[in-house]
């Protein structure tokens, strides 16, 4: 009894490491095994000569090596089974249509952003752009913002907790500032970003939009070059009926100051919700690099002069694709960005 217990084990080591590539090595298997002439049969036929009182235990111990053998086959055909699925039923039809890839649409923000980018590039601005984060410099000090000036304030920008000498930039001025600092005139770039302001969210309002400022610094720099200029990019950007004027203005970093509105897009000058009824709409801020500003880049006021400006890019979208909720810019709503296309 003892020979055939370990020729059992014998065969269980044979069954165990048997491998089929092929259906027929499969077959193979079965008919050594499990055939009417096969192995398993024969070890089943030695129970003929087990001795009565070990009869039960032998019948556990074949049966179970019968199981054994059963198992292995299932295995071995379920493996050749599908590795021949693999290769017919998920083989690659070319001839099938393929199924459409869903690109998305850009954003109509970086749609305007990127115009306004090609307009100036046309007229031989570079692009500029720098870090998000800043230091109080940089945002505010170079800008001739005095210690005392509200955006300063806690109320209207964001500082970083953990290092209040920092701050998320108000304007995309410290660009511009950073451009100054590394390179000499004749300067001519225009610097697009985001930028944060310690606002409650609103239609109307948010504590971060997007901006477009320009500066062009070389000599005789005028403020005729500055309307030009801004007159150009108008026509090109919303056509050449659209009607222009400056109006007078003040900030701490240009002298003088202007800001540029145009005939409503809306309602073509007649009135409406947009323009408060005025006919016209605000849609730029400008003026003459202030020489303090030069000054503090080392920049000799009285032999370069320049002119700056910025814009919001919301405003520009707003006016071009009649967006009036802010917050529709930041909702990622498939509904409302699906609507543009960078063609329109
Ligand atoms: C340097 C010198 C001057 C950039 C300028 C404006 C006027 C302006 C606003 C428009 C709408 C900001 O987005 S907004 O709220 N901007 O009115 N910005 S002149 O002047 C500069 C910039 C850099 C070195």
């Amino acid at each position: 009894m003892e020979q055939l217990l370990q020729q059992i084990e014998l065969y269980k080591q044979d069954i165990s490491s048997y491998t089929a590539a092929t259906a027929a090595e499969v077959e193979a298997f079965r008919i050594k095994y499990l055939g009417t002439k096969g192995l398993v049969k024969d070890v089943m036929g030695e129970m003929k000569n087990v001795p009565n009182d070990q009869k039960k235990q032998f019948g556990l111990i074949l049966n179970e090596f019968k199981l054994f053998a059963e198992d292995r086959w299932n295995s071995l055909k379920e493996a050749v089974d599908n590795a021949a699925g693999d290769s017919i039923d998920d083989a690659i039809d070319l001839t099938l249509p393929g199924s459409p890839v869903n690109i998305g649409t850009r954003h109509p923000l970086s749609i305007v952003r990127n115009r306004v980018v090609d307009i100036f590039k046309s007229l031989g601005f570079s692009l500029a752009e720098g870090p998000e984060m800043e230091d109080d410099w940089h945002n505010f000090g170079a800008m001739n913002l005095p210690e005392n000036h509200p955006a300063r304030d806690m109320q209207d920008t964001f500082y970083i907790s953990q290092n209040p000498s920092w701050l998320l930039r108000t304007h995309t001025s410290s660009v511009q500032a950073r451009v100054m600092e590394t390179q000499k005139p004749p300067i001519r770039v225009i610097c697009p970003g985001r930028v944060y302001r310690n606002e409650t969210i609103s239609a109307r309002a948010h504590c971060f939009f997007h901006q477009v400022e320009g500066l062009y610094i070389d000599e005789n720099v005028s403020f005729a070059d500055l309307k030009q200029t801004l007159y150009h990019f108008v026509k090109e950007m919303f056509g050449n009926d659209v009607k222009i004027r400056f109006r007078p203005s003040y900030f701490p970093f240009t002298e003088p100051s202007a800001e540029m509105d145009i005939s409503c897009l809306i309602c073509g000058g007649d009135g409406c919700n947009v323009c408060k009824h005025t006919g016209w709409v605000e849609i730029l801020g400008s003026g003459m690099v202030h020489p303090k500003v030069l000054e503090n880049f080392g920049i000799d006021p009285n032999k370069y002069t320049g002119f700056a400006f910025g814009m919001g890019i919301e405003r520009i979208c707003q006016l071009k694709y009649r967006v009036n909720d802010l917050r529709l810019y930041s909702q990622n709503d498939l509904r409302f960005l699906q609507q543009f296309t960078a063609a329109t």
